[in-house]
């Protein structure tokens, strides 16, 4: 890896980043449910200044405010999917090849990869694991995903963004038609390296898996300037920023 991040860098341990990516789909929804918790700063002003005379009233927004947080997490994953394939049209279509096709040295990922990506998983993953839950709970485990699992040659940028938004379109026409009710965001399957996991962490895990890999597009095309910038360099978190997928 011809990365000129600090050498000292855990994360150039390749390794190390597999497991943070596999990592990834086991936290984030503990992660959403402590941001959840963090913007009630309201409730616990409430709770506080009015003394015990109003716990009841607390605990009762607590319920409702857990209720909506869960109606509006599949809200929000759906909306935040449902903007990913424009967002990366906007910024890679018809883009010189210079931010396009370089990647960040060997064994490592292109902006073009990373669509290959995103579009084998819109074929493979999300839905079809979803489907699985619905079906079989835990007792079918997931095929396991293979992040390389894709083909890139012979298509241009402008296709990959056409297929990705393509079969995102399907797949979101088909989560919002099995209109999932409270229960079964909490039905359960099993991941092949994760065990158990619930519907609402793997739907929750589709959006941050489109971030993630925003993420990772917008340090790579960083990375192609990282001599061009000159003294800016150390002002420039994007060329600091190791945390991202596996490339493998
Ligand atoms: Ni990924």
């Amino acid at each position: 890896m011809n990365r000129l991040e600090p050498s000292a860098s855990p994360y150039r341990d390749k390794n190390y980043k597999a497991a943070e990516h596999i990592q990834l789909k086991g936290t984030i929804y503990r992660n959403l449910a402590l941001a959840a918790f963090q913007r009630q700063p309201q409730m616990q002003e409430i709770s506080s200044d009015a003394g015990s005379s109003y716990n009841h009233h607390f605990s009762r927004i607590t319920v409702n405010e857990s209720r909506s947080m869960m109606e509006h997490n599949l809200q929000d994953t759906i909306s935040l999917l449902t903007r990913t394939p424009a967002a990366l049209n906007a910024l890679l279509r018809d883009l010189p090849e210079t931010w396009t096709f370089r990647n960040e040295g060997e064994n490592t990922w292109s902006a073009f990869d990373v669509l290959g990506h995103l579009i084998h998983g819109e074929r493979t993953d999300w839905m079809p694991r979803a489907k699985l839950v619905l079906e079989f709970g835990e007792t079918k485990t997931f095929e396991p995903f293979d992040r390389q699992g894709y083909i890139r040659h012979g298509k241009s940028v402008g296709q990959l963004l056409d297929e990705f938004a393509s079969l995102r379109s399907e797949n979101l026409g088909e989560l919002r038609a099995l209109n999932l009710r409270q229960e079964d965001l909490g039905r359960r399957g099993r991941h092949p390296a994760l065990g158990v996991v619930t519907l609402s962490e793997l739907l929750a895990t589709w959006a941050a898996h489109d971030l993630t890999h925003l993420h990772q597009i917008s340090r790579v095309m960083a990375h192609q300037y990282r001599e061009a910038v000159g003294p800016w360099r150390g002002y420039l978190g994007v060329l600091q920023c190791a945390s991202n997928s596996a490339p493998s």
